[in-house]
């Protein structure tokens, strides 16, 4: 069976008030109509704005979180737990953004404990990898990427990759302008889906969504959509312009 596509904004610290969010997800929902592809859509946004976002998203559009606490509960101050999310009704959370893992140091065992509490949780995660610049000039994509999708996919079962997205981010293109051409995504698309062919089977890794990350545009978009392996796209910048997105949203193949 066909994967159903999966477009997802990332609006990381973006924008700056409630206002503008509210907006923005009613901006943005708007451009989903009959006419669009049946993908599934999603925003994530910073905590404090989901209840906000869903509230003017309406049904066409999902609001998840930029993250979550690999722990239930306790002294963890400034953290937000699965089960809070859930309570508010959020069904997809990302793990494992090169920002998380460089800029706030989290290491792919407690991107897997996220992994982990969000399919606890009953709730889905958008888990990401991705080689650096100079990784991918050592030829090294392929090998970063079975090290990050193993670890942080430890102990996930073979049902439950149902609940699970990946998105390939190649640092090097992440809010660059610097987009993989679509022949290099998906020559790493494929083979992350071989990789989780060898630790799941065929079938869990043909049934598995790979989104590609990484400066994508209304420019860049249909050409990656064209690609065997590529069944999303996790856009940063261009998910804060309800014009451009949108246009990604209602991508042509
Ligand atoms: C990669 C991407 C969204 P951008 O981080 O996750 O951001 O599209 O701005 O490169």
């Amino acid at each position: 069976e066909a994967r159903k596509p999966f477009i997802s904004g990332n609006w990381k610290l973006n924008p700056q008030t409630k206002e503008e969010a509210v907006k923005l997800a009613a901006d943005i929902s708007a451009t989903v109509t009959d006419d669009s592809p049946d993908s599934d859509v999603a925003l994530f946004v910073p905590y404090v704005f989901i209840e906000a976002a869903m509230a003017s998203a309406g049904d066409s559009l999902m609001i998840g979180a930029e993250g979550v606490c690999p722990e239930i509960k306790g002294a963890f101050t400034g953290a937000v737990s699965t089960a809070m999310l859930d309570s508010v009704g959020v069904k997809w959370a990302l793990a494992g953004h090169s920002e998380r893992r460089v800029i706030f140091g989290e290491s792919d065992e407690y991107i897997n404990g996220q992994c982990l509490k969000l399919i606890e949780q009953g709730m889905n995660v958008m888990l990401c990898i991705g080689e650096s610049e100079s990784e991918y000039n050592q030829d090294l994509a392929g090998a970063v990427c079975a090290v990050q999708l193993k670890k942080g996919l430890a102990g996930i079962s073979k049902e439950d990759m149902s609940r699970v997205a990946i998105a390939y981010e190649p640092v090097w293109a992440i809010g660059t302008g610097k987009v993989a051409t679509p022949e290099i995504a998906q020559s790493v698309h494929a083979t992350c889906r071989s990789i989780l062919a060898d630790m799941y089977d065929q079938e869990t890794a043909d049934a598995t969504r790979i989104l590609y990350g990484g400066s994508v545009t209304p420019e860049s978009v249909d050409d990656l959509m064209k690609q065997e392996d590529i069944d999303g796209a996790l856009v940063g910048g261009a998910s804060l312009d309800a014009e451009k997105f949108g246009r990604i949203i209602n991508f042509q193949v």
